[in-house]
């Protein structure tokens, strides 16, 4: 075990932390866990106690001393178990800044409790039943939702969604190991098919559940990194401007020098279904890159990891030309984006109308021809929707009933569970081993799944989990 390990004799122990993020704020959050945890409170607060669950004005004091005020608060006492930690928890709402957290936290260490490892409330909620390993994780997702894609997937495995879909196929699994139970000891009877065949079907159906929700890992990626739209086209066309407009803010630097932007700028924009990384592109000097000595500003780098790139240009021939270069470089699937239609008018102080041309060029991949105008805004909208109906091509056809695998560890634990099952049919179905033999794959199969849920004891792996939290969580 390291230093940082977990064991039972640090277990059940009276751990307090500041449960808010550092820094300048109105208010911060200090929570305290464990045994004892009411009466390191009233060493610290006055009055005390308070009525269970009901937030409750305070003092703050030092410890053992009343004199000595530190802070006006809130306190709620939630006597174990009906708490997060199922433990007796003390959560007080205290002003914010850096000073009356920090002095607040150092009372309750004076009074008893040890300040928190990162994640050890929730790790303790875990070994209390409170929350499985894979709701766990998804607390931690929660705070770490940076787009509403992300937000709904955290949100639908704390409510244990992938819990119980992983449940059921641990059920399942005990049931393929029930069927062969049944084979080895009532080997004569034939009612219905056989058993050995409905182990194999069993068995099958759980491998192509498996295989479903592995299937979701890409999606749980596109939510976090979002979807790589590349901007690209030759200097001066636009994209800077554009790229700020999509983004809602002045990041690029627009210019009207040609080539001002020297170095690629990515901003993460949330939209549905997934959030955008935009990326705009340099102008490299000729000799850094073969894009550059085409005429497009954006990287074959940049270019190979797009899921989809904006052509921009001024004019229907430019954009023409640029998408048939794109298209040489890039597989992934283009919008042609006719720039600073504010410019171009019909004589009347209309925009020119689209004429199409573009989409007879290339029909096979340009998606769409959007006028657009930074400048003025215009466009911009059918150009987001253009964007949500390229990405609809992008990802295979979500299935929103299924829950969304987030992360590696989980990943890794399916392939193991899926391997086992697999392994386990080949073998069945050879029919050369003896059932309990060849059974130990559908133990290791639930093993691996339990090992995911949390289910079983598996210090370890709550380690791995916990380490990544934050102080106070
Ligand atoms: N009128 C008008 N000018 C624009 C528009 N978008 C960009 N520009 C101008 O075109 C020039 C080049 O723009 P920029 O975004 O830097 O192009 P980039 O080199 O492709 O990144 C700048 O002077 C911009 O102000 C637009 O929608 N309308
Ligand atoms: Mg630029």
């Amino acid at each position: 075990m390291g230093a940082r390990a977990r064991s039972g004799d640090v277990r059940g122990d009276l751990i307090a932390a500041v449960a808010t993020a550092q820094g300048r704020g109105a208010l911060a959050v200090v929570r305290m866990s464990g045994p004892g945890a009411a009466a390191a409170a009233a060493r610290v607060l006055a009055p005390w106690p308070p009525v269970p669950r009901r937030a409750t004005r305070v003092r703050v004091h030092a410890c053992d001393a009343p004199a000595e005020p530190l802070d006006d608060a809130l306190a709620t006492h939630f006597p174990a178990p009906a708490s997060f930690t199922g433990e007796d928890v003390v959560e007080l709402s205290v002003h914010g800044g850096r000073y009356v957290a920090a002095a607040v936290l150092a009372a309750l260490v004076e009074a008893g409790a040890r300040p928190a490892l990162p994640g050890e409330f929730t790790e303790r909620a875990v070994r209390n039943g409170k929350l499985d390993l894979l709701q766990a994780e998804a607390v931690a997702d929660l705070i770490d939702a940076r787009s509403r894609a992300m937000h709904r997937a955290a949100l639908r495995q704390l409510s244990g969604a992938l819990s119980h879909r992983l449940g059921a196929l641990r059920d399942a699994l005990i049931e393929v190991e029930a069927l062969i139970a049944y084979e080895v000891d009532f080997p004569e009877e034939d009612d219905g098919p056989q058993p050995r065949a409905r182990a194999a079907a069993a068995a099958a159906r759980v491998v192509a559940e498996l295989d479903a929700l592995l299937a979701t890992l890409p999606r749980a990626e596109l939510g976090r990194d979002g979807v790589t739209v590349v901007l690209a086209g030759a200097p001066n066309t636009g994209k800077s401007s554009l790229f700020n407009a999509l983004a809602g803010d002045p990041r690029a630097i627009v210019s009207e020098v040609p080539g001002t932007t020297r170095d690629a700028l990515e901003v993460l924009v949330d939209h549905s279904p997934w959030p955008l990384r935009l990326v705009d592109t340099a102008g490299l000097r000729a000799s850094d890159d073969v894009v550059e000595r085409l005429g497009i500003e954006v990287s074959a780098r940049r270019l190979a990891m797009a899921h989809l790139v904006l052509v921009c240009a001024e004019r229907d021939a430019d954009l023409q030309r640029t998408c048939a270069e794109v298209a040489a470089l890039s597989g992934a699937p283009r919008i042609a984006v006719r720039t600073k239609s504010d410019l171009r008018t019909d004589g009347r102080g209309r925009a020119a109308p689209a004429d199409g041309e573009v989409e007879v060029l290339a029909p096979h991949t340009a998606l769409a021809v959007v006028e657009v105008s930074a400048a003025t805004g215009a466009g911009l909208d059918a150009l987001r929707a253009a964007i949500t109906d390229a990405m609809t091509a992008i990802t295979p056809d979500p299935d929103e009933e299924l829950p969304v695998v987030t992360r590696a560890r989980q990943a890794a634990a399916l392939r193991a569970a899926r391997d086992e099952v697999v392994a386990f049919t080949h073998a069945w179905e050879a029919g050369e081993l003896p059932a309990p033999v060849v059974g130990t794959h559908l133990r290791a199969a639930v093993h691996a799944l339990d090992e995911l849920l949390g289910g079983i004891d598996v210090d370890d792996v709550l380690d791995r989990v916990f380490r990544t939290f934050c102080v106070g969580k």
